[in-house]
């Protein structure tokens, strides 16, 4: 089998790529020490969160000459995400620390004042009509992101660069970036489906070096003006759980409730999660959320169902994966301690590319207002974003409505709502709630995102307790209320029963995502269904490449 060498320095999912590489055929070979890059052939540097930490970490370990030597002998180099990032002179993010300066360019983070950051989801990378390692000017490629390279056009291309681009708001950026053998992408290629595949084989091959800026044949779309190329992202989520006779189940609860209506109330077992979430994929899902909805009490961390579920899942779903429920820090079976982040760290080893956090933010954030609004960095959300940059750090939000007669009944941040209460009361509040919604807390909805924002969280799932398993539309009153509170992406969830309800969040609110469970697992609508119904509607969406 050909090889490919990986340089792995730094945390992350790397195992999503090496499941890339492999199903193209080739083999990994790790890169340990800066001694191990010249005996590459074709390098590969991947990266995920912060600039500064990842260039740090690579020049501690001294790999910056080897990097540079390769890349100057005109080995094929490939970069991904901070591996991009890494090629320029420096980041915003972090000015002390400079990068390679193989690109005489700087990255600035995106202006967030009418758009969420980070820059979450698929978005096109424009070659402007050029060859370049088999970009489509029809895929779509998943991006994250808070800082880019700004895009002026001809600028690098004078250089002789070849260089495609997204636009994000009004902001083009690059989004890939090619030189004869030196390759990089700010999206992730590994989970950017079948799009993505193709352009890491063009590496793989050789043949994205050969052609490179040529023009597109005729017959592939015509270069195209920027626009914003960001898709509205569908999610499907897998709520898992072990049922009565021990099996693990796919399952989906009314309100939280997961047992069926009859005198015996068996869990609902709605299929397997690994077969479900193939599915889904297959069906364009643009990323896939799995909740272990139960905590596996008995069994040592290591053993984790789910983390077999992630490994299993991540052979075949080259889209995000997320994992939440029980990422908190915890004792295991043999009574050693175990931080929040070992377990993100865990799953992350395991394919995981976000966790997603639910109870544990909500007394974190309890703990964050007792003390101030201070930080000490000893939070689980701080912890994991710390280490594995904030794009993958969700959290699980589990509201449930309050109703009050009055504007000024409690301290809460309170909506008039047009659905009022069973005592006719015209405002509510949205109050969050700790173990799957057993335990309600006096902490309202906003409250609770703008901490964990502050703390460093990227993205929030939104669920809605009153909507969850309802089939009745979502809670737009709560998703304008909560995206009005915070500058990152939310997930607006609970409540989808058919595709004109995913038109309805996404027309009616400023929803980065929108996530549906039940009506997909009972199969009463595909996701391909709701993307082709949000297309005929003219809104942007991405379609699967099979
Ligand atoms: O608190 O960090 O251990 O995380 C537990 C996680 O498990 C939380 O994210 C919490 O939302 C979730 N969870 C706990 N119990 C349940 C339950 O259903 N009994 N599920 C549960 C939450 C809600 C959504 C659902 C949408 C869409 N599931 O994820 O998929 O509401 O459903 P629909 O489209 O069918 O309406 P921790």
């Amino acid at each position: 089998m050909p090889t490919v060498h990986l340089l792995d320095y730094v945390a992350g999912n790397i195992r999503s790529l090496v499941n890339a590489i492999e199903k193209l055929g080739y083999e990994v070979d790790w890169i340990r020490s800066p001694e191990d890059v010249p005996k590459a052939e074709k390098l590969i540097l991947p990266g995920v969160g912060h600039f500064g930490h990842c260039l740090t970490q690579l020049s501690q370990a001294n790999y910056l000459p080897a990097i540079k030597k390769h890349i100057e002998e005109g080995k094929p180099f490939m970069g991904i995400c901070v591996g991009l990032q890494a090629l320029f002179e420096g980041s915003e993010e972090d000015p002390e620390v400079p990068g390679l300066g193989v690109i005489p360019s700087s990255l600035t983070r995106f202006e967030d004042q009418d758009k969420s950051v980070p820059h979450i989801g698929w978005n096109d990378a424009n070659t402007g009509g050029k060859v370049m390692y088999d970009l489509r000017p029809d895929s779509k490629y998943y991006y994250v992101h808070t800082y880019k390279s700004p895009y002026s056009k001809g600028e690098l291309e004078a250089k002789g660069w070849t260089v495609a681009t997204g636009t994000y708001g009004k902001e083009t950026f690059i989004g890939a970036i090619a030189k004869g053998n030196i390759y990089a992408t700010q999206f992730h290629p590994e989970k950017s489906g079948v799009a993505g595949l193709r352009t890491i084989r063009a590496f793989l091959t050789g043949s994205g070096a050969q052609n490179l800026g040529a023009d597109l044949p005729s017959g592939m779309a015509a270069p195209r003006e920027p626009k914003d190329g960001l898709t509205r992202r569908v999610i499907a989520c897998l709520d898992v759980r072990t049922n009565d006779q021990g099996d693990l189940v796919v399952t989906k609860g009314d309100q939280y409730d997961v047992r069926e209506k009859g005198a015996d109330r068996n869990v609902r077992n709605l299929g397997k999660p690994v077969e479900m979430a193939k599915k889904y994929y297959e069906s364009g899902a643009d990323e896939v959320t799995f909740l272990n909805i139960t905590s596996f009490r008995d069994c040592p961390l290591a053993d984790l169902p789910m983390l077999e579920v992630l490994r299993q899942t991540s052979l075949t779903v080259f889209v995000p994966l997320t994992i939440g429920g029980g990422i908190r820090d915890t004792v295991d079976t043999d009574g050693t301690k175990v931080s929040a982040l070992d377990i993100a760290t865990m799953y992350f080893k395991s394919g995981a590319d976000k966790v997603s956090i639910g109870s544990d933010a909500v007394l974190a954030a309890e703990e964050y207002y007792s003390l101030g609004k201070k930080l000490f960095g000893n939070t689980a959300i701080e912890q994991i974003s710390r280490a594995y940059g904030r794009q993958a750090v969700v959290v699980s939000v589990d509201p449930k409505r309050v109703y009050v007669p009055k504007l000024d009944a409690t301290r809460h941040a309170i909506i008039k709502t047009e659905f009022p209460g069973p005592k006719g009361e015209a405002f509510c509040w949205y109050a969050c709630t700790i173990k799957g919604g057993r335990e309600t807390r006096d902490m309202d909805v906003v409250e609770l995102v703008q901490a964990v924002e502050a703390m460093g969280a990227g993205e929030i799932l939104l669920n809605c307790i009153d909507r969850d398993g309802t089939n009745s539309g979502f809670d737009l009153e709560l998703i304008r209320q909560v995206k009005a509170a915070v500058k990152i992406p939310v997930i607006a969830s609970s409540g989808a029963g058919n595709p004109a309800h995913f038109e309805e969040v996404f027309d009616k609110t400023t929803t980065d995502a929108a996530l549906g469970a039940g009506m997909f697992h009972r199969g009463e609508y595909t996701v391909k269904q709701v993307k082709d119904y949000l297309q005929e509607k003219g809104l942007l969406v991405r379609q699967f490449e099979g």
